[in-house]
């Protein structure tokens, strides 16, 4: 499933500062040299690829990042100072493009890479820098350079690792919810999702898979009832299932094989993708019933969860991670093919 996420977002770098024109004054000297600093630097905006986050949802809420000016320049040949970079944190996998003119600006794929969109003014140059021995009284200075101004237009396209099936209440939102931070609505009557939600699972800084949690699958969705044909699209592409399968249904092998036939009769290939069963709901078995195994032969394993008591999901997690690792790997090569990593580099030698 590939998801795009938008946003527009105006970005001003910092003006510099401008020269001082200033002279030394001593007590007997009323007129010494010329002595004006020169202005600091504006402050640069960058754009830089943060692992830990998944959407560009905050900058549907701050659309608007400026750096500071540079400091003028001051007397006694004093520099004013540069102002700090700003950074705006996005997902790894985030293209830059100008807004106005759709020309791409570049992407930072890889989390810590960094893209200047904004370069800050350089700083004016004070008297101090414009004393020849022709010309040793000199009042010149610049003022600072204008710092950049541009709309940016950021776009993120992710493909899901993991896609949640199931039948309306199977469980998938909550699922969602508990393994990631997405929060996604939960409700006891069905169709409760009717969009597409993502969350990113993370095991540790550098294991992390996507989510999708979709709207819930009836038998008919492949002929167009409910909601599930427009999103059964979505699943195909996702790199692996998990059918979730509620253990308070009547009977959860039939509600399985009901999903898997209903797949079936919508796509073949996605029928063949790679595929877990997840039984959800285990506290609502009697603690002394055992947990059913469910005929399930194309399935690459079965586990029971519980969302609300958390029981099995530490497991469920390192399993998932295991088979989405095996799943890129039989990717063709290129599709993961990061290109190195930029260190940060300040405009400004
Ligand atoms: N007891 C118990 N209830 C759960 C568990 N997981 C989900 N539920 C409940 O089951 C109901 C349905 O949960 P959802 O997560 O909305 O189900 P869904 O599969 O996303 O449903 P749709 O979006 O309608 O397809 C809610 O009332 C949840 O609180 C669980 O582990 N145990
Ligand atoms: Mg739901």
């Amino acid at each position: 499933m590939t998801f795009v996420d938008h946003a527009v977002v105006q970005v001003s770098a910092g003006t510099g500062g401008s020269g001082a024109s200033s002279f030394a004054r001593f007590k007997y000297r009323p007129k010494g040299g010329p002595d004006g600093g020169d202005g600091g630097h504006g402050g640069s905006v960058f754009v830089r690829a943060d692992p830990n986050l998944a959407t560009l949802l905050d900058y549907r809420y701050r659309t608007v990042w400026k750096a500071e000016r540079g400091e003028h320049g001051k007397g006694k040949t004093k520099t004013g100072a540069s102002s700090d970079d700003i950074y705006l944190p996005v997902p790894p996998g985030t293209e830059v493009r100008d807004a106005s003119t759709g020309t791409p600006l570049g992407e930072v794929l890889r989390p810590g890479d960094t893209l200047l969109v904004a370069r800050g003014g350089r700083g004016g140059r004070g008297n101090a820098r414009f004393a020849t021995p022709t010309h040793q009284a000199p009042r010149e200075w610049e003022p600072g350079e204008e710092g950049e101004e541009r709309q940016l237009e950021l776009v993120l396209k992710l493909i899901a690792d993991v896609g949640l099936v199931g039948e309306p209440n199977a469980g998938k939102s909550t699922l969602l919810s508990v393994l990631s931070a997405a929060r996604p609505k939960i409700a006891d009557y069905p169709f409760t999702t009717l969009e597409p939600n993502l969350g990113v699972v993370g095991l540790s800084e550098s294991r992390s898979f996507v989510v999708a949690d979709i709207p819930g699958i009836i038998e008919g969705a492949h002929a167009g009832k409910g909601l599930g044909l427009r999103f059964l699209q979505h699943v195909e592409r996702t790199r692996v299932l998990a059918f979730l399968v509620p253990l308070d249904a009547p009977d959860p092998q039939v509600a399985y094989d009901r999903l898997r036939r209903e797949i079936l009769l919508y796509s073949e290939p996605l029928h063949a993708k790679p595929h877990v069963v997840v039984l959800t709901k285990r506290d609502l078995l009697a603690a002394d019933a055992a947990v059913p195994v469910l005929s399930a032969p194309d399935a690459a394993g079965q586990l029971a969860i519980s969302s609300a008591s958390g029981a099995g999901l530490g497991e469920l997690k390192e399993r998932l991670w295991t088979f989405v690792q095996a799943a890129r790997a039989e990717e063709p090569a290129g599709q993961d093919a990061w290109t190195e990593s930029e260190s940060p580099t300040s405009p400004w030698p």
